[in-house]
């Protein structure tokens, strides 16, 4: 092997290693990056038919999720709004639902039920879209998912956050 040894200036060198660590910075970015995208989005959108178009959410133990609801419909606000609501393990989720029917000013939510609620978006009418973002569960299992609009739950508006490995 053959190696010629260039007399470098001082300064040259400095522009060389700038220049490498320029490089070595840009080219770690993307993967910087792609770890601070966020949470995984998960879109549910609803129409006046009173169900989720996505009964199931799957996730990891500790995962950050966003779900971003959309209602499709065309009654007003007033008569058809929806939500999602996720409770804990194990709820009652009917009776969690009917003990909030006429708790409209915190969303059809019982405030002695509000224990049972793991993240909870607000109610959104036709033409809105409303969304939560959180940490889902470090246990695995089966979590429900409800709308809380009174007689929603009933007519099967409901879903299941299942947390597995
Ligand atoms: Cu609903």
């Amino acid at each position: 092997m053959y190696i010629t040894s260039y007399p470098l200036s001082p300064s040259f060198r400095r522009v060389i290693v700038l220049g490498l660590g320029f490089v070595l910075t840009h080219s770690f970015l993307p993967v910087r990056l792609a770890a601070q995208a966020g949470p995984r989005t998960i879109e549910i959108a609803a129409a006046d038919d009173m169900k989720y178009d996505k009964t199931t959410i799957e996730a990891k133990p500790g995962e950050q999720i966003r779900i971003h609801l959309t209602p499709k419909g065309t009654m007003p606000k007033i008569a058809m709004s929806h939500n999602v609501v996720v409770l804990k393990r194990g709820t009652d989720a009917a009776a969690f639902v009917a003990a909030g029917v006429s708790a409209r000013p915190t969303d059809f939510i019982a405030p002695e039920k509000k224990a049972q609620v793991i993240a909870a978006t607000p109610l959104a009418g036709n033409g809105e879209s409303v969304e939560i973002t959180f940490k889902v569960p470090a246990v695995a299992g089966s979590y429900p998912y409800v709308c809380t609009f009174p007689g929603h739950f009933v007519a099967g508006m409901k879903g299941t956050l299942v947390v597995k490995k």
